[in-house]
């Protein structure tokens, strides 16, 4: 269990500007115990300027993650992971374009460009990442004909990635998620995770998002109402 450190000014029950609102000015932070993980979802190339499929100031999350890593004595991360000719890619279907969807047998499959193909160096996790203490890397979506968003479940909702398994035998119960992109592998890990039985944070300020369509404000309120708390960096203790 994380430990919250209630810090209380003096002021804490005093009255706020003759509102009548308790001036509860209460700082309240996260320290991860050894039962935390963090989890850093696909801080790869692909998804940082100069990549594939650039999710917008996606390598600004690489100095909080940093940041947030000494905190952590449970660091996973992962890999998109795509072969060529992917499901996935819109180049895979003539005459569909990226950011357009299909039907497949799991259901409806967003079109993204080419991205992430196994053991391109645009696959390769941004070299700035600095997380010599993690101890597992989940690849994913490595199945020709299936996507994974999640890092837990592929997306028929049924072929595992082996990621519950692992952090239960662990002895794991609380995650806290970063990464990319917040609409869709963070997202979908996110709640994953709370349906694993997991708790789950998802740090949003070390999260970028790719906001097709509205997506990043329909993933908050899917997220939300799975039981994920949204927590900033600033509310964990580090150093
Ligand atoms: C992702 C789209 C396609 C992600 C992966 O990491 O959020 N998004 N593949
Ligand atoms: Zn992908």
């Amino acid at each position: 269990m994380q430990r919250r450190n209630i810090l209380r000014s003096a002021a804490a029950f005093g009255l706020a500007g003759g509102l009548g609102l308790p001036l509860f000015a209460a700082t309240s932070k996260i320290k991860p115990g050894s039962d935390s993980a963090l989890i850093v979802v696909d801080v790869q190339n692909c998804f940082i300027d100069g990549g594939t499929l650039p999710v917008k100031g996606g390598g600004d999350v690489v100095p909080v993650i940093n940041q947030l890593a000494g905190a952590f004595q449970n660091i996973v991360l992962t890999q998109d992971w795509h072969t060529p000719g992917h499901a996935s890619f819109a180049s895979t279907y003539p005459g569909k374009k990226p950011f357009e969807t299909t039907k497949l047998k799991y259901g409806t499959q967003v079109l993204w460009p080419d991205h992430c193909v196994q053991g391109t160096d645009d696959a390769a996790l941004d070299k700035d990442l600095k997380l010599p203490t993690a101890q597992l890397i989940v690849r994913k979506g490595f199945h020709k004909d299936m996507d994974s968003y999640s890092a837990f479940e592929e997306a028929d909702h049924k072929t595992a990635t082996g990621l519950a398994g692992y952090l239960k035998a662990r002895g794991i119960k609380t995650l806290f998620v970063t990464g990319l992109a917040t609409d869709f592998c963070v997202a979908w890990t996110a709640m994953d995770g709370r349906k694993a039985g997991f708790q789950v944070y998802v740090i949003e300020d070390a999260t970028r998002a790719i906001d097709l369509n509205g997506s990043l404000a329909a993933a908050w309120k899917q997220m939300e109402a799975k039981g994920v708390k949204r927590i900033q960096s600033s509310d964990i203790v580090t150093a």
